[in-house]
């Protein structure tokens, strides 16, 4: 079915989806399609004021490299201008590309030292991204506004959805969750000369039902399900997981995301998942160790699996 918004997509853009699914079709590979960052809301069509939300990125991009680490290829689509795999832990992402390609005027130097105040691999980190881009691990594809999200995604779906079960959906996009609808919206800039702006706006019409049950039926669908309240966020990743019957919800708390999520499955195993002193790492590689088994599970038709 055709959407209000399935114009957006670029022909090149739809090239490039459909290559990179394609090449991995062929390779067997596992391909997890990931949604990082927050969608903006316009409030005219010609914009200048838009709606946006908190999320940088950060869980959708670690999350990608830890599943590079485990082999599989990343359709990352994510905000434009929020964090990137790799690149995430640059302030300029164009100087890894620079050094990536032995650059002389790189600034190389600059990068070691902050390497040892950030306690990280440099080395490593080049090595790990030239060898995901040498091995078309990683395809990066951006959107800025949830219309340019939904086209995105329902493409980015069923592009995927070949690949049957070797297919994962990683929803970690802080979406929208009410909208001006485009034919809502006003063509012009909004006159603050009119006085007050009150705004109406409607609920956005959520994709993981069609998303199940027609764009990618076989691939292993896991969302998030973000709260500030904690004594609601098991019920309302129970109540999600009911209604779309997908196969799991990773629940979190705003200020607590970084270190601790609840991974709620459809068979209705809860496994909480936190960081302690004693784990000295990202609470993205341990949610990725524990997807990537279940993925396993699911492709071998564990019996609590349809
Ligand atoms: C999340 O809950 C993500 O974990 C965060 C990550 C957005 C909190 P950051 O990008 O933050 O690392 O700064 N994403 C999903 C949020 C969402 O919109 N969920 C929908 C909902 O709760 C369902 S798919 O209704």
């Amino acid at each position: 079915m055709e959407h209000e918004y399935s114009g957006l997509l670029s022909q090149e853009t739809k090239e490039k989806i459909d290559n990179f699914v394609k090449f991995h079709k062929q390779n067997n590979t596992n391909v997890v399609l990931i949604t990082s960052g927050g969608t903006t809301v316009p409030l005219e069509h010609n914009t200048v004021r838009f709606i946006d939300n908190f999320s940088i990125g950060t869980r959708g991009s670690a999350s990608a490299e830890y599943f590079i680490q485990k082999s599989y290829a990343v359709l990352f689509v994510h905000r434009r201008r929020s964090l990137r795999p790799f690149e995430r832990k640059f302030h300029n992402v164009n100087l890894l590309k620079l050094i990536n390609k032995n650059e002389p005027n790189a600034p190389t130097e600059l990068f070691k030292v902050n390497q040892s105040l950030i306690n990280f691999n440099f080395d490593q980190l080049l090595e790990s991204h030239q060898d995901a881009v040498e091995k078309n691990l990683i395809l990066n594809v951006d959107f800025i506004t949830v219309f340019e999200y939904f086209a995105l995604l329902d493409y980015s779906c069923r592009a995927i959805s070949s690949l049957e079960k070797n297919a994962l959906v990683y929803l970690a996009a802080a979406v929208s969750d009410f909208y001006v609808p485009l034919n809502e919206m006003p063509e012009h800039k909004i006159q603050s000369s009119d006085g007050n702006l009150v705004l109406d706006l409607k609920p956005v019409p959520k994709m993981v039902g069609k998303l199940r049950s027609e764009w990618c039926p076989k691939a292993y669908v896991v969302t998030f399900k973000l709260e500030t309240d904690p004594s609601l966020l098991l019920t309302k990743a129970k109540k999600s997981i009911e209604k779309y019957q997908h196969n799991c919800v990773i629940g979190n708390i705003l200020e607590q995301r970084k270190n601790n999520v609840l991974i709620l499955e459809s068979n209705g195993k809860v496994t909480d998942i936190y960081l302690n002193e004693e784990k000295h790492c990202e609470i993205e590689e341990m949610i990725i160790d524990h997807l990537c088994t279940e993925h396993f599970l699911y492709k071998k038709n564990q019996p609590s699996y349809g």
